[in-house]
């Protein structure tokens, strides 16, 4: 039934645009990073756009090759979306991971087609779990430092954050539950 009502619509804007225009806005106030795209391919609009807020970099440990970023992500676009990959010029490789149980033990995994997040929901990457990994680490980031980091959305876009690094950097202070 939605299916016929957004093809309605596009049949209305089709004789408008019949190829694929895109615009993209993005800015950063207070800590908080927006990034809004509308497209439209053939006549049919999409509306995508994340708010991106309490964002940070572990800084690098020791010899420790590898560190962590996580960032809090609400889709405040019209459809569902993926974060699928994250990049940043401080490490060789940079895996998107959550946490799960094997045996006792909680181990890091990777989730190669990335994190959905549906329209109007929040993916927390944070602290002790989803996390965005930032392995071989060409540069090593130190408390006090700014780090660029790269998210890639399936609908949304690419969009650069430049993240705090820190030692101790806070999961977002959840909503639902007081401690
Ligand atoms: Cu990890």
């Amino acid at each position: 039934m939605r299916k016929l009502i957004v093809l309605s619509l596009a049949a209305l804007s089709l004789a408008a645009c019949d190829t694929k225009t895109e615009v993209k806005s993005e800015k950063t106030e207070g800590g908080v990073t927006k990034v809004e795209t509308k497209t439209n391919v053939d006549g049919v609009k999409t509306q995508s756009g994340m708010e991106l807020s309490h964002y940070a970099v572990r800084a690098a440990l020791g010899q420790n090759p590898n560190t962590a970023a996580y960032v809090t992500i609400k889709n405040i676009g019209k459809d569902d979306d993926r974060l699928v990959s994250a990049a940043c010029d401080c490490a060789a490789k940079v895996e998107l991971h959550t946490m799960k149980m094997d045996g006792d033990k909680m181990m890091m995994a990777e989730m190669p087609e990335g994190f959905a997040i549906k329209a109007g929901e929040t993916l927390e990457l944070k602290p002790g779990g989803n996390h965005i990994m930032l392995m071989g680490l060409t540069t090593r980031p130190a408390d006090g430092q700014t780090q660029t980091l790269t998210l890639t959305f399936e609908k949304a876009g690419t969009v650069s954050i430049d993240a705090p690094v820190s030692n101790t950097p806070l999961a977002a202070a959840s909503e639902h539950t007081g401690h």
